[in-house]
């Protein structure tokens, strides 16, 4: 499964949404093309009595003329058959920040420690991702256990995204927010 073919990309199985609930923060990235979260990144899932998941994420953001903010999102997902593969709508606490519908796919976790987010927002004509975005989550702010590195590794290959992610710096600057 790494001939890059988005529609071939391994996801999660058997993905369980309520132990996927709580509190992640990002650790590492791959930006997509244009405005994106900085750093600062985290984003906590909610799932309600009816078992729709909701999130919101925090992240540092400069917009406009080096506007230098923390960026308030919400979000909420609309299932698919493929319970890893999500429709996810967002928006931002203020109307100048970003807003849209984005795929959210969960690629692996082990619920307690990781998790591996993809996004693809453009499929290319040949069936790999031209435009897309992808976030490396820990439970902790202080990044992955060594035992979970291999696992990561091993799974940015799969999606073609190895070498492509910077890390994620958490200076507290979006704490009180
Ligand atoms: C995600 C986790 C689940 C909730 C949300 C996420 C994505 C947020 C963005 C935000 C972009 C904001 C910008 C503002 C200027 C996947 C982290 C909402 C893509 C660029």
């Amino acid at each position: 499964a790494q001939d890059c073919q988005v529609a071939n990309i391994p996801v999660m199985q058997n993905f369980d949404k309520s132990r996927f609930a709580g509190k992640w923060y990002a650790i590492a990235k791959k930006d997509p093309v244009g405005l994106f979260l900085l750093d600062n990144v985290a984003a906590t899932y909610v799932i309600d009595e009816s078992g729709k998941m909701t999130a919101n994420a925090y992240g540092r953001v400069i917009i406009l003329n080096n506007w230098e903010m923390c960026a308030n999102m919400f979000a909420t997902f609309e299932d698919t058959p493929d319970p890893a593969k999500f429709k996810m709508t967002y928006w931002g606490a203020a109307s100048y920040l970003q807003s849209g519908n984005d795929e959210h796919w969960v690629i692996d976790t082990d619920y307690d420690n990781y998790a591996i987010h993809y996004s693809c927002r453009e499929v290319d004509m040949d069936g790999t991702c031209l435009d897309g975005y992808s976030f490396i989550f820990s439970r902790h702010p202080t990044g992955l256990r060594p035992e979970d590195q291999k696992i990561v590794t091993d799974k940015k290959k799969e999606i073609c995204l190895l070498g492509k992610y910077r890390r994620v710096s958490h200076t507290g600057f979006c704490e009180s927010s």
